[in-house]
């Protein structure tokens, strides 16, 4: 891994510590529903930009002649005579409730990024017995962990869980943990620094403590194929993973599967489903308790059966056309002073927005993993779900290990939400310039994403070419990529980042290929909320942003191929790139409805056109 090399120096910890992949390190798919102590709450941190923690002044290694790894205990040590010098004190240091970014921690963290120290201690659970797991939702960007002082692990991407087998390490009574996160992005890094939104640093999803037998279900995928049957994967890990007798059960049917593993510890059947087997639909979003059953464990899940498919430029859901009527959200709750904490009371607010204020059936969930919270409620709430990973813009295309952080951001995305009826797209990049390494960097994405799931569409949001010479806005795809993928994406912002007069937009010709669907991926203007322009000629007001929509939306309606549209985007949200004193102030305004949320006029423009939308026949 390159990037960490160039970022923290050869022998760090950053680069040391084994790193944990989806190769490497136990996948706990539906960790969320298994037992277990959670790790939320007051943790103690401290910041450490110049990441003194991990180097001497002069770069070299932390003093390990004490068998420490970190020279913030070697100083914490020295600290037990009071005459000594020392310069971090985890345990007495400022406390902060995990998880959540520390942007929203203190005033004087807000435009921190770099590296932060987090300790908490906890007690071990009585009468261990099997495993214990340390199982971390996400932490943004690059991660250390230490329990007991003990070296554990490192992980890299700030979206995607991942976790460590602490069995070991755990002692009777009083347990340490420390966690290293450096939220510094590098030219090699997934996403690179520059992008569109604001980089929340830290561990901003639950951590917990997962214990599971000593044998147990590391993996399951259930679902129901193109040709109606419920399919099982499944791996077992542990010492009686092989040949082990496993069932298949889901609550409420008349279906039962067994079988038994390979050597491997891995289950794969398939069998008829049931007639009584109610489809998960937007409209009826059916989940059944699932569990697979495999000696002392069972595996758990909730989970809806359902068929997605292309067929030319159609999308079938069960088997009929379906019309994506979505918006675009990043993963910000309503709140002036958000930490990226995404509980199921802000999930169900957000989807409810778009499943009951716009009528939506959609949501794009840009432009990273989003909260496994997040597509748990998509699944409860009846969203279909396009999620994709940060490659945004300009990533090093010819980097091995940014391909390799990708390549496992993207499985662990997979991997993790496979068993989630909601998301029907797998998205592998946003916006990125054609080049040769692009397009081979791509492939590998796509060739993954149909190697780990070949049941679902595979798209990326797309540029298009614009013809300069013509009368009338002309757009034409000549992205290479169009043709590996399933669905065509473009973002478009005809008449805000270009002088086009709305009125002309709905003349817009676009050159796409015939046989598929296409979905706007993006479109939308600026607006302050609460600022006008009686004449609504002028850009930053809810008139012109209203007018844009109506104008976009009647371009839309043109084009033969359109099968959904997930515009820019619901919630106003904060990036530093959107400095204009007046109306942005830290914050990309193209919202439907505010930080604070107060739905600007645009808003009904969208809601009466997916009402209609809804109503036609497809
Ligand atoms: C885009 C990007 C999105 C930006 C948006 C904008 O095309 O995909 O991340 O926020 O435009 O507002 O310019």
């Amino acid at each position: 891994f390159a990037f960490a090399t160039q970022a923290y120096g050869a022998d760090s910890v950053f680069t040391t510590l084994p790193l944990a992949t989806v190769e490497t390190a136990p996948l706990l798919v539906s960790a969320d529903m298994r037992d277990g102590m959670d790790l939320s709450g007051e943790w103690n941190w401290s910041i450490d930009p110049y990441r003194s923690g991990i180097a001497g002044f002069h770069g070299e290694a932390p003093n390990r002649t004490e068998q420490r790894w970190l020279d913030i205990d070697v100083r914490k040590a020295l600290a037990q005579d009071n005459r000594e010098l020392f310069e971090f004190d985890l345990d007495h240091d400022r406390k902060v409730r995990l998880p959540g970014s520390w942007l929203a921690a203190s005033p004087e963290m807000r435009h921190y990024q770099g590296l932060v120290w987090y300790r908490r201690h906890f007690d071990s659970p009585a009468g261990r017995k099997g495993r214990y797991f340390l199982r971390f939702g996400a932490s943004n960007y690059a991660t250390v962990v230490f329990v007991n002082g003990q070296p554990v692990g490192r992980h890299e991407g700030g979206f995607t869980p991942f976790a460590f087998d602490v069995t070991r390490l755990l002692r009777d009574g009083d347990n340490q943990i420390t966690i290293g996160v450096d939220s510094a992005a590098t030219a090699a890094t997934v996403p690179p620094p520059v992008t569109d939104w604001e980089n929340y640093g830290g561990v901003t999803r639950d951590v917990k403590l997962v214990h599971a037998s000593d044998t147990y279900v590391d993996s399951a995928w259930v679902r129901l194929t193109a040709e109606g049957k419920i399919a099982v994967d499944a791996h077992l890990d542990g010492p009686a993973a092989a040949n082990q007798p496993v069932q298949l059960k889901v609550a409420g049917l008349p279906f039962d599967l067994k079988g038994r593993t390979d050597a491997k510890g891995n289950w794969r059947a398939t069998a008829t489903a049931p007639r009584a087997l109610i489809r998960w639909t937007p409209e009826s979003p059916k989940l059944y308790d699932v569990t697979v059953a495999a000696g002392e464990d069972t595996w758990r899940d909730r989970i809806g059966f359902r068929t997605i498919e292309r067929r030319g430029a159609d999308i079938l859901l069960n088997g009929k056309p379906v019309f994506l009527r979505g918006i675009s959200m990043h993963e910000e709750e309503i709140s002036a002073n958000p930490a990226r904490v995404i509980t199921p009371e802000n999930a169900r607010a957000l989807l409810g927005e778009i499943r009951n204020g716009l009528h939506g059936n959609f949501v794009r969930l840009s432009h990273y993993p989003h909260s496994e919270v997040m597509t748990r409620m998509a699944d409860e709430m009846g969203l279909l779900v396009w999620s994709e990973v940060p490659v945004y813009w300009m990533v090093a295309w010819s980097n091995p290990s940014t391909l390799a952080t990708a390549r496992n951001m993207l499985a662990e995305n997979i991997l993790r939400d496979r068993n989630r009826a909601s998301v029907v797209i797998w998205s592998v990049a946003n916006e990125t310039p054609v080049s040769d390494a692009r397009n081979t960097f791509l492939r590998t994405l796509i060739g993954d994403v149909r190697r780990l799931d070949p049941s679902r569409l595979v798209s990326a949001a797309l540029l298009v070419e614009r013809d300069k010479a013509a009368a009338v806005p002309t757009m034409t795809m000549a992205d290479p990529l169009a043709d590996d993928l399933d669905i065509v994406s473009i973002n478009t912002y005809n008449g805000w980042y270009t002088p086009d007069r709305l009125a002309d937009l709905p003349k817009s010709v676009w050159n796409l290929p015939a046989d598929k669907p296409l979905i706007f991926s993006e479109f939308g203007a600026d607006a302050k909320a609460g600022f006008h322009s009686p004449d609504g000629m002028q850009k930053f007001s809810e008139e012109y942003q209203a007018e844009f929509y109506r104008k976009t939306l009647e371009m839309a309606d043109r084009v033969p191929t359109l099968r959904g549209i997930s515009p820019w985007i619901l919630k106003d949200f904060r990036s530093p790139r959107r400095q204009n004193p007046d109306f942005q102030m830290g914050f990309n305004r193209k919202g439907l409805i505010s930080e604070t949320g107060h739905r600007k006029q645009a808003f009904s423009v969208l809601a009466e056109y997916f009402a209609r939308k809804a109503g036609e026949p497809k």
